[in-house]
Formats: structure tokens, C-alpha cells, sequence
């Protein structure tokens, strides 16, 4: 029988494909434009062609093994895969490249992945995640509370490191660069590490209190290996890549790099023109597996749709889903939540994500009245109410710095 892509309902090893999930909008017949999709991304085009065989097709044609309302379910074969020299830049070609652009599709959505061990087994996965993180800042089992330094751009050296200690003396337990900040003459990288290194050290020496500021090592690929030993040398206790401008392997060069011993925090900025669109893109779930795979130690997923940035509840359940849930037997990730945070949202953040999530302000720290140690302070108090069963109009009673951020921002 001729070879055509359709394999409704047939059996398949997990182990021997890559299996995708697309939601599919399209005025044709769903299962041509599911067709389309597995042709195009394996070994078909947009015309029969005289060159190929019922061999290659056979071996490496995928197959459309479900369609149920506008979700299609594509089985791609292990071997149309090069782990070990093409990795996720070729497997990123496959279930997520031309197929967005095809005329046939309306819009198209890769919304999961299933990968098989043969796969994932070429992947280092997270050296600290959330236990790892949770033991180099002695923080048993609270959720961790983080501040983005704001401006995100401008601040000098010392006046940023400032801004650390005064996170610091406030309780924080995380502090990090923003996702625009690398190296900037107004503040280069090694001048600010070891600045933040001093006033890390600052915090502990005068109130025994662990803090630890990821500092931003976006670059191209011939760069971000010596930047990030840069900051190591100066004294970074954790680096951050904004994994989507640098590409997934940048995390996994940054992981396997054996001089590069601290935990690695990911941005996911840029992801809004990859997640936004429910109708088209790619889904936050692809993204955080891919990023666990790599090394990820930390990575952004947004705010269960209580923040400023666009985000879906459910989006951002399923990539939490994705960092915690058993995977290969890798180390879980810490999943950040950040954007538009501040004390009044900490409750239903620890609600929707639990104890075990990294809770970031930036503007919600360095907006309070007070300046930002009472920021980082009411964040503190904010997290110390919701796991006591407090609410946060009782707890701010008698703890002026959150009553005094509920007067700004509400509650
Ligand atoms: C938050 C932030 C983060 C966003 C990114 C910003 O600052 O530093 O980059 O959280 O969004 O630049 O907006 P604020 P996400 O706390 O002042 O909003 O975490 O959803 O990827
Ligand atoms: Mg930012």
C-alpha cells in the first residue's frame, strides 16, 4: 500500500518516535492538513516526487496516528533525529520549522512533545533544581523570594550592588540581573559581579542571611562561555540566559561547562511571540522541557495568570507540570514566578503553585514607598502570612511594610 502519512490508530513505539501534539486550525479536511504537517516535516513536500522510495518513506515518513477535534497527534521516527551532532536545533527543524508557514494550515500550534529516552539520554538535565537550590540558600521548604534589579538598565556597579544589599537585609533569598542587562559600559559585568559578591558577602556577615544574584550572561554562542566564566571568577553564585534570544544549547554549554559550578536561572523573554497566540506557536510546555533537558536549574512560567504579563492558568499549570513531573530521571526545575508581582498576588501564587516556586518583583520591590529593603521586607512578610494561614490585611497589622505596599498596590 502506497505510503500516505495517515496511520489512524495504529499502534506505535514510544520508544521509537518523537510524538507531537499540534492544535490545528484549517479550512481543509483535517486530515490533509495533518498530511501536510507530517510530509513536510519528514520526507514529503508539496508535490509527489520521482526521487524518493517506499523505503525512505517507510522508514522515515511520519505518521498521523490521531486526530481528535483539531488536536493531531504526529508520530516522528527516532531516526529522522540526530541527537548527538544535529541536537534540539535539528529536532527544533523537525517538530517545529516549516510546518508554521503552511498555506494549508490557518494556524497551527506545537502544544507538547513526547521524547524518547534515546533522545533525552544525550541531555545533562538540571545539576541543582529545586532541592539544589533550595540547599546552597539554607531554605528548607518556603517558597523562594526573588527581586529583579530596576532599572533594568543604567544603575552603576555599586549602586546596583547596593540595591542587592538592601534586598538582602530585607530577607530576600534571590536577586538577579534583568533580561536586557549584560554587559553595558554603564555597568560592565565584571565590575557588578564582584560588587554584588561583596554585598552578598555583606548580608550574610551582618545578619547570617543567604542571598544569591544571578547574573545575565546572554551572548552569542562564541561568547557566553567566557562571559560566564568571567562572572564565576568575580564571584557569581548563579548565571542567567535568556534561553530563547541564545538558543537551548547555550543552556547546556553553560551545564556542561566543568568550570561552571552554580546553578543556572533561565529567562524566557521573547517567549510572547512564541506562546501568546493560542491558535499558533509553540506552547510554554515544549519550551520547559527542553529547557529541563538542557540544565535549566531555574526557569520562567509566568504567574498563573494573576501578573502583567499575558499569561493563561492553565498554560502556565502545564509548563509547571513539565518541570516537576518525573522526566528521565532528571532533577526537577524551579519554576520562577515573575511579572507585575507584588505582595497582594504572593497568596495566589503559593496557592496555585505551591511552596516550591520562586517568587520574583522587581517594580514590586523597588516600587515600595519605603525604598527597597521595606519592599523586599513586605515580599517576606507577604509569604511568611500565606504559610501561616494568615491573610495579608491581618498579617499588615502589625507589619508596617506590607500594610504600607497594600496601600499602594492593594490587596
Ligand atoms: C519583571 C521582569 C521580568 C518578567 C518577565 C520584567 O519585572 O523583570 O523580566 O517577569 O516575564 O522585566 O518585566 P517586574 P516572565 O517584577 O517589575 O514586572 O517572568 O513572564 O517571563
Ligand atoms: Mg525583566
Amino acid at each position: 500500500m502506497k505510503f500516505d502519512y495517515l496511520a489512524i490508530g495504529e499502534e506505535i513505539d514510544p520508544e521509537g518516535y518523537v510524538l507531537t501534539t499540534y492544535s490545528v486550525k484549517t479550512d481543509l479536511p483535517i486530515e490533509k492538513a495533518a498530511r501536510a504537517i507530517a510530509a513536510e516535516q519528514s520526507t514529503g513536500t508539496w508535490t509527489d516526487i520521482s526521487t524518493t522510495s517506499e523505503v525512505i518513506l517507510k522508514k522515515l515518513g511520519a505518521k498521523v496516528i490521531e486526530i481528535e477535534g483539531g488536536l493531531v497527534k504526529i508520530a516522528y521516527p527516532l531516526d529522522d533525529f540526530d541527537p548527538e551532532v544535529g541536537g534540539i536545533p535539528q529536532f527544533l527543524s523537525v517538530v517545529a520549522g516549516n510546518l508554521f508557514g503552511l498555506e494549508d494550515l490557518k494556524g497551527v500550534r506545537l502544544e507538547d512533545v513526547g521524547i524518547p529516552a534515546a533522545f533525552a539520554k544525550n541531555y545533562p538535565g538540571p545539576a541543582f533544581g529545586i532541592e539544589g537550590l533550595r540547599n546552597v540558600l539554607e531554605r528548607k521548604d518556603k517558597p523562594l523570594i526573588g527581586t529583579i534589579v530596576k532599572p533594568k538598565i543604567g544603575l552603576a556597579p555599586q549602586r546596583f550592588a547596593d540595591y542587592v544589599y538592601e534586598a538582602g537585609i530585607g530577607g530576600l533569598t534571590n536577586s538577579k540581573d534583568d533580561e536586557t542587562l549584560v554587559d553595558q559600559d554603564f555597568c560592565p559585568l565584571s565590575e557588578r559581579t564582584s560588587a554584588v559578591g561583596d554585598a552578598i558577602d555583606r548580608v550574610f556577615d551582618e545578619v547570617g542571611h543567604r542571598l544569591i544574584h544571578a547574573v545575565n550572561v546572554s551572548s552569542p554562542p562564541d561568547k557566553i562561555l567566557e562571559l560566564a566564566e568571567l562572572a564565576v571568577a568575580n564571584g557569581a553564585r548563579e548565571i542567567m540566559v535568556d534561553v530563547l534570544t541564545c538558543g537551548f544549547d547555550a543552556v547546556r554549554v553553560l551545564r556542561e561547562d566543568p568550570s561552571i559550578k552554580v546553578p543556572i536561572h533561565v529567562h524566557r523573554t521573547m517567549h510572547g511571540a512564541l506562546t501568546r497566540n493560542p491558535e499558533h506557536g509553540i506552547s510554554m510546555t515544549v519550551i520547559a522541557k527542553l529547557v529541563r533537558l538542557c540544565g535549566g536549574d531555574a526557569l520562567h512560567i509566568g504567574t498563573f495568570g494573576v501578573g502583567k504579563m499575558h499569561g493563561s492558568a492553565l498554560e502556565d499549570k502545564l509548563s509547571h507540570k513539565a518541570l516537576i513531573e518525573p522526566f528521565f530521571g532528571l532533577k526537577d526545575v524551579m519554576p520562577v514566578c515573575s511579572g507585575g508581582v507584588h505582595p497582594a498576588l504572593v497568596p495566589d501564587l503559593i496557592k496555585l503553585g505551591g511552596r516550591d516556586i520562586q517568587i520574583q518583583a522587581g517594580g514590586g520591590v523597588s516600587g515600595h514607598p519605603k525604598g527597597v529593603r521595606e519592599g523586599a521586607r513586605a515580599m517576606c512578610e507577604a509569604v511568611d502570612a500565606t504559610v501561616r494561614g494568615v491573610s495579608l490585611v491581618d498579617y499588615a497589622k502589625d507589619h508596617e511594610a506590607l500594610r504600607i505596599a497594600i496601600d499602594k498596590w492593594g490587596v
